[in-house]
């Protein structure tokens, strides 16, 4: 019989104020489980500054550093600072920001930390969208889906790139260690936020985090539309650690229509839209799949 690895240490309380169904307060309660209470973290303006809340009503049984858009990883190098200067030393500071606020906004912020190898793990909870300010496209807003500043309209025109390739950017930019996780498959995540504590020097985690009012699904959705991301290939998982790339889960067996027609942000998608998507969905999964096997 298979042993049930989630451990039972609740740090995110019930009264939190995430929307029913937010992925990104799911994905919070799992990393917590993982990171347990000797974890600092912080945070820029985004969901989670509302999810959390303000002390004395604040959600998180952790520390919080509330702070400006653009500066997650600038306040995550002055907290690994701090620490040291008190010679604590077990400590996990954890950069915790939203895809707007993480591969636009502190974009430079997030590289000036891994420049000085600080010593912490960023988490992005990517829900495609500026999601607290009413669903604006990110640069991780995906090909064709529609926001209020790509709304279609009559030219029916879209956010017409696709996301924005941040786990290889920061790569490039020197992190030690990157992983992308979903809440779909908690048991992945929790050992690889467990992992990431135990490495030295600047980390990232790229986690799918369904968003019911952005995204145009039904609440109870979140978890099978994750699910359905690395189903379909669209959000595969893998993980990187000094120069190597493994694949997770080799699971990808369904097409991307059935993960993006779950969607009412992607309900205007033509055939030829879809078929184009499917064909990128496809390339770019063969490709990590070949870099896999190069590098491992
Ligand atoms: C410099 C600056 N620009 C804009 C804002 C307004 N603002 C607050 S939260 C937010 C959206 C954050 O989006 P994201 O980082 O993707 O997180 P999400 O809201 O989706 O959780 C914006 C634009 C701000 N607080 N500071
Ligand atoms: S708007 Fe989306 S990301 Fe923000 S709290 Fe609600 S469900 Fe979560």
């Amino acid at each position: 019989m298979s042993k049930f690895t989630i451990p039972k240490e609740e740090y995110l309380s019930k009264g939190h104020s995430g929307c029913a169904g937010c992925g990104a307060t799911l994905l919070a309660r799992f990393c917590l489980k993982a990171l347990g209470p000797k974890t600092i973290i912080n945070s820029p303006a985004c969901c989670w500054s509302v999810v959390q809340g303000v002390w004395p009503r604040a959600a998180l049984k952790v520390p919080v550093v509330d702070h400006a858009f653009e500066c997650t990883g600038a306040v995550s190098s002055g907290i690994r600072a701090a620490l040291e200067i008190k010679g604590i030393d077990d400590v996990t500071v954890v950069g915790w920001a939203g895809d707007g606020g993480t591969a636009d906004i502190g974009l430079q912020s997030l590289s000036g930390a891994i420049d000085r190898r600080t010593d912490f793990l960023y988490i992005m909870y990517d829900n495609e969208a500026y999601m607290n300010t009413g669903v604006q496209t990110s640069g991780c807003t995906p090909l064709y889906a529609w926001t209020n500043t790509d709304p279609g309209g009559k030219k029916r025109e879209w956010r017409n790139i696709g996301k924005k390739r941040i786990m290889d950017m920061l790569i490039a930019n020197g992190i030690v260690y990157g992983a992308t996780v979903s809440i779909a498959y908690p048991e992945d995540l929790i050992a690889k936020i467990k992992k990431s504590r135990c490495i030295k020097g600047p980390k990232f985690i790229h986690a799918l985090s369904p968003c019911p009012p952005g995204w145009k699904i039904p609440t109870s959705k979140s978890v099978e539309v994750a699910r359905l991301a690395t189903q379909t290939g669209i959000f595969p998982l893998y993980e990187y650690e000094n120069g190597v790339m493994t694949l997770s889960k080799d699971i990808k067996n369904k097409p991307v229509e059935e993960y993006l027609m779950l969607q009412g942000r992607f309900r205007h998608l033509t055939s030829e839209m879809l078929f184009e998507i499917q064909k990128k969905v496809d390339e770019e999964y063969e490709a990590l799949k070949a870099r896999c096997q190069r590098s491992g």
